[in-house]
């Protein structure tokens, strides 16, 4: 039975704009994938981390690995994004920015072309089935892969800004911090830049990314990912923090990954209170809330138990998030008068 607190935190209209496709599949749809390919011997430990678990990053990138494995097909995909969206939209989640890796694979015929046309179909499906959310996507490069997939994922992108009506609005840059520098992936990064992609980027996830983050502001990006280690308290620099704050950069802030992959200690030791204390536009999401075991609304209530924050202040918050978003001017509009329309639902 849902208590109080939670139906607030459900009911409350929420935008979540740093969420990994394939980080957020839930474990009622890992249990379809799982039966559709038992050779693998996948169970779902292998799949989430539960509550009260923790791993280190590198266990979580190696989770990734698992859950690629069971969906490396267009059915996979397309089945995976619409349960993924229906959820988001279950949980309160009125407009939601997706991203995703394109990935290819010869045994099943998927092409990375393929790969993104099968979420695009996803968002225009659920459109049409009337799944109350606004969803917009994310073409995510992978560290990993290095400085030349970088660019070939930024043509692809933007090609299919070009040919989605509106549904592809930017690039992504994640995967393993410790993995690759990130000069090697400006020159991909400023061309997305010049065709009107949004950047939102992956810095200073791991303290040993100081340098790279100074560079990477350079571009500048136009959202940031986690930004753990920015601040001088824990390693970063009064510099970086007053040059995200001149820019008034967005950061995309991501409790419980950040604590259930140890780069923060506990929820105490966030640094959601650093940047919010300053006025800095936060914007509270759930990065991949099938492997981390949260939803939004969770993620919601436990920053306003940990802060304390008043539930005013926790609409403020999720009503600010619209203006980080990377809608068009007319969305974001339609977006304030459904939470103007919504309030006194919530209250
Ligand atoms: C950096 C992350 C991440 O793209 O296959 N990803 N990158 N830091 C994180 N913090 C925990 N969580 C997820 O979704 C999974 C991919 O998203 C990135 C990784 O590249 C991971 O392989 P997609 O849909």
């Amino acid at each position: 039975m849902e208590d109080d607190a939670e139906l607030f935190y459900r009911q409350l209209p929420k935008v979540e704009l740093h969420a990994h496709l394939n980080g957020s599949v839930s474990v009622a749809t890992m249990e379809r994938l799982i039966a559709r390919k038992p050779h693998l011997n996948i169970d779902h430990s292998m799949t989430a981390i539960l509550k009260g678990q923790r791993r280190t990053l590198d266990e979580c990138f190696q989770v990734f690995k698992v859950i690629h494995q069971l969906i490396d097909t267009e059915e996979d995909l397309l089945m995976v994004t619409k349960s993924v969206i229906r959820e988001f939209a279950e949980d309160g989640v009125r407009y939601l920015e997706l991203r995703s890796t394109p990935r290819a694979d010869s045994k099943t015929g998927l092409t990375k072309r393929r790969y993104v046309e099968s979420i695009i179909e996803a968002i225009r499906q659920c459109k049409e089935e009337n799944v109350d959310t606004e969803v917009r996507f994310l073409v995510a490069v992978d560290r990993r892969n290095g400085a030349e997939v970088a660019m070939e994922t930024v043509k692809l992108a933007e090609d299919y800004m070009l040919a989605s009506d509106g549904l592809v609005v930017g690039v992504d840059l994640s995967g393993d911090p410790n993995v690759g520098h990130g000069k090697d992936f400006l020159p991909a990064l400023q061309k997305a830049r010049n065709c009107g992609l949004k950047l939102a980027l992956h810095m200073s996830e791991v303290p040993s990314q100081k340098e790279e983050s100074e560079l990477l502001l350079t571009l500048p990006p136009d959202r940031i990912g986690h930004g753990t280690f920015l601040h001088p308290e824990v390693g970063g620099s009064q510099s970086l923090v007053d040059r995200v704050r001149e820019k008034n950069i967005p950061l995309e802030l991501c409790l419980t990954s950040n604590v259930k992959g140890q780069t923060v200690g506990s929820y105490q030791k966030h640094h959601f209170p650093y940047w919010y204390q300053l006025g800095h536009p936060c914007v509270l999401c759930t990065d991949d809330k099938g492997v981390f075991s949260t939803s939004l609304s969770m993620e919601y209530q436990l920053a306003a138990a940990t802060f304390g924050l008043s539930r005013e202040a926790v609409w403020t918050l999720s009503q600010q998030a619209i203006g980080c978003s990377f809608a068009t001017d007319a969305v974001r509009q339609q977006l304030q008068q459904r939470w103007a329309l919504l309030l006194p639902e919530v209250f």
